[in-house]
């Protein structure tokens, strides 16, 4: 195991260093089910969801644990499956954890992403006391765009301030409904953490409007996280060209699909065929093509040298690679220059974050899915 690890360190150190770039993939584990996300453990563990409907811990060494028990029913099948997790900031002391996934419906084919929350075990083996924190309506028959990350927000300290982000995808085949505020889709959702809706939300009041929505006119965001000074940033997939990176403010219309940077996949125009249009906002940053954004984190630590704290990394799974955007220095809205990372994998990226240890950890999609560890460059 360990010849093979040194093998893979040298390999990639070669083609990481021909490429100019200053990180080593070092694959942590394997044979992860098209795994969707990555979340630390105070111990130095990992905890990894699949997209088939386990979620499992990891040790440092790369051995996967069974499935931790307790987890809810989960409508497995096309996007849909267990998807975001994230520890509580409180971790230490309350052992919880939200995630989210795609929920069946009660009676029906029906299903919607949902966000729940549950104390892990200490023993790291069984989720106790599930609580469903919120569902996504109304539910629909769909395979599509749920999309499903999870962000614990920060008040003006930096402290966490009891409130969840979820972003939430517009089910692709009702897309119009990411312009009304009367369902949940394409919209990024704001609640307490046990679940009730917080009374200076921006549609708290208004008639006919579900007093969850953040933001709207979102079409399928798979990437969410707060910038260092606790902004949030999030991006979401558009649909031929015109994925976005917004960062959405209270109240906010994001567009979708009145306007787009990109077409439609039969490449007619979206709407009238325009990308900006009063009253929505335009994204920070987009790309056409499409990368297929998924997962996001900002770099606060020093491992990979200080140019590249305060970047921020976007996996991409079109494109195989992990997206390495440098930004304007005092940032004003603008990103300056944009790097392609792991291209030599040929991994479809899901998830990155940057772990307690100040390591920026990805892991990738497919049937063997990997953990990796980007390691600065000997
Ligand atoms: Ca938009």
């Amino acid at each position: 195991m360990l010849i093979r690890l040194f093998c893979v360190l040298i390999l990639s150190a070669v083609s990481a260093l021909a490429l100019g770039q200053n990180i080593v993939p070092l694959t942590i584990a394997q044979r992860l089910d098209h795994p969707w996300a990555v979340a630390f453990l105070p111990n130095g563990h990992f905890l990894v969801t699949e997209r088939a409907g386990a979620l499992r811990v990891v040790t440092p060494e790369g051995k996967l644990g069974q499935p931790i028990g307790g987890l809810p029913a989960i409508a497995v099948g096309g996007q849909g499956g267990l998807l975001d997790v994230v520890l509580d900031s409180d971790f230490l002391r309350n052992r919880t954890i939200y995630f989210c996934y795609s929920e069946p419906a009660s009676r029906g084919n029906g299903n919607s992403t949902a966000l729940a929350s549950a104390q892990l075990s200490a023993d790291l083996r069984q989720l106790e006391g599930l609580r469903i924190l919120f569902s996504q309506r109304p539910k629909i028959a769909s395979q599509l765009h749920f999309g499903c990350r999870i962000v614990e927000s920060k008040n003006a300290q930096g402290q966490a301030d009891g409130k969840l982000f979820l972003a939430l995808g517009e089910r692709y085949h009702q897309r119009d409904d990411a312009q009304t505020l009367d369902n949940h889709h394409g919209k990024l959702i704001r609640i307490n953490k046990d679940g009730t809706v917080p009374a200076d939300n921006p549609f708290v009041g208004r008639p006919a409007a579900l007093p969850e929505i953040w933001s709207f006119g979102h079409r399928n965001p798979q990437g969410a996280t707060l910038d260092p000074q606790g902004v949030l940033w999030i991006h979401e997939h558009g649909p031929y060209g015109g994925d976005e990176i917004n960062l959405p403010r209270a109240g906010g219309n994001y567009g979708w699909p009145l306007v787009s940077y990109g077409r439609n996949y039969d490449l007619t125009a979206v709407g009238d065929g325009k990308s900006a249009q009063a009253g929505t906002e335009q994204p920070l940053h987009h790309w056409t093509p499409s990368i297929a954004p998924s997962g996001m984190a900002f770099v606060t630590s020093e491992k990979y040298g200080k140019a590249w704290v305060g970047n921020l990394l976007v996996g991409s799974l079109k494109f195989t690679h992990l997206a390495r955007l440098e930004l304007e220095r005092p940032f004003a809205g603008k990103v300056v220059k944009e790097t392609r990372l792991l291209e030599s994998l040929g991994e479809r990226i899901r998830d990155v974050r940057q772990g307690p240890d100040g390591f920026i950890y990805v892991v990738t999609d497919s049937a063997n899915g990997k953990l990796i560890r980007l390691a600065p460059a000997p």
